[in-house]
């Protein structure tokens, strides 16, 4: 074809110029913030999260939360902070009756108190009272990729739960995780293996950030309980009320004795007298949690001395006598809850002078004020 015949490829579009002395020097130093005095806390800060969904299940109790009290009392001996946050922000991603989101929030803090949480001893506030993470993580969202967004699990597993509500929320949810955290300067995260991936990505944000505007947070860590993944009644997937797997360990003890009792124990054994494999028996596996002769328990499954009927209803008696102290405080708690909206409310307060500190410094770094 005539025309064609000589032409040199060229790119589509305008060449770079080639970088001046100048350039290339603002480039070098934009690269290299200039060192300050580090600004982390001198002891490190522990933080986690939890969903106001109104069921406290045995996954949460096992998998994090008596993280949270045990990092609180740490805390009180070694002199370092704990802070535990209801996310209510969170659960906006999700349809919710604003009432309700209201009433689960309540419900939430009365449930941590029961367990063990105590607010003079750590400080318990609710997300929203506390409205500079909003602020933070939008300032994260300015150094976090989109790509990072959509390869996170839980964004995924969203999409394919909640098609008709794919809602821009559920994309950032894992930066205002990072939000949450960092603005107290916590490194310690007490969570569940379930959160992995999020906190991973809170490290990759964290450290966009400090690479762009000097050291200004610590990278967080996860910190496990002994069951950092509780498996569900059905022993395959992990306990998730959206599953509807649970064994909700404040509710009623009929409650507690249906799902215990619809547990699926080891599928290879048929009949009672076969012997049992404690191992992969999920029933077994929670023994370890409730006695310390939970070898017994299993050596009498071993041996089919027990049936599987027989290690679930003691599952289930003892699941409800470990929890019945403190279904009685959550009990006492929710009958009066001008006084729980206070210690939440005195909470949010208390933290106040952290997160200012933090915002005031991060804006500062980034070139707002
Ligand atoms: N099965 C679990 N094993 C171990 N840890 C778990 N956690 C939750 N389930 C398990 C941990 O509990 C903390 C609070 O998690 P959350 O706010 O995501 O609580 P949730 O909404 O109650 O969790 P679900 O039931 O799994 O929610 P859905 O079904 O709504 O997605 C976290 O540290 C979590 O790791």
């Amino acid at each position: 074809m005539s025309g064609s015949r000589g032409r040199v490829a060229r790119p589509d579009y305008p060449p770079r110029p080639a970088p001046s002395a100048k350039l290339a020097t603002m480039t070098e130093a934009a690269a290299k913030p200039a060192a300050r005095p580090s600004t982390l806390p001198a002891k490190p800060r522990a933080f986690s999260g939890i969903q106001p969904s109104g069921i406290t299940h045995l996954g949460n109790d096992l998998g994090a939360i008596r993280n949270f009290v045990a990092l609180q009392n740490r805390g009180v001996a070694e002199g370092f902070e704990t802070i535990y946050c209801i996310v209510d922000y969170h659960a906006l991603t999700s349809s919710h009756d604003p009432e309700i989101l209201r009433l689960r929030t309540l419900e939430m803090a009365a449930s941590l108190i029961a367990l063990g949480l105590d607010p003079d001893k750590c400080t318990l506030f609710v997300q929203s009272h506390r409205p500079e993470v909003t602020e933070l993580c939008w300032l994260f969202n300015t150094v976090t990729p989109v790509g990072w967004l959509l390869r996170t699990p839980t964004y995924k597993e969203k999409r394919a739960n909640q098609p008709d509500d794919i809602n821009h929320g559920l994309l950032t949810y894992p930066v205002l995780q990072a939000a949450d955290i960092v603005l107290w300067k916590a490194s310690l995260v007490p969570i569940g293996k379930d959160q992995a991936p999020h906190l991973e990505l809170s490290r990759e944000i964290v450290r966009a950030f400090n690479a762009r505007y000097g050291e200004t947070f610590p990278e967080p860590k996860a910190v496990y309980t002994e069951a950092p993944v509780v498996l569900g009644t059905d022993g395959v997937k992990k306990m998730s009320k959206s599953v509807g797997n649970t064994i909700e360990i404040l509710g009623e003890p009929d409650v507690i004795r249906k799902q215990v009792m619809s547990m699926v124990t080891d599928t290879q054994r048929i009949m009672r007298s076969d012997p049992g494999r404690p191992q992969v028996c999920n029933v077994c596996q929670m023994h370890r949690h409730f006695g310390a002769d939970y070898e017994e328990v299993w050596e009498g499954e071993r041996t089919a001395r027990t049936g599987c009927v027989d290690t679930k209803k003691l599952l289930a008696e003892r699941i409800i006598a470990h929890y019945a102290p403190a279904r009685e405080t959550y009990r006492e708690l929710m009958a009066d809850l001008p006084r729980l909206r206070r210690t939440l409310e005195e909470g949010a307060e208390r933290i106040r002078p952290i997160a200012e500190a933090t915002m005031a410094e991060v804006r500062e770094r980034m070139g707002l004020r």
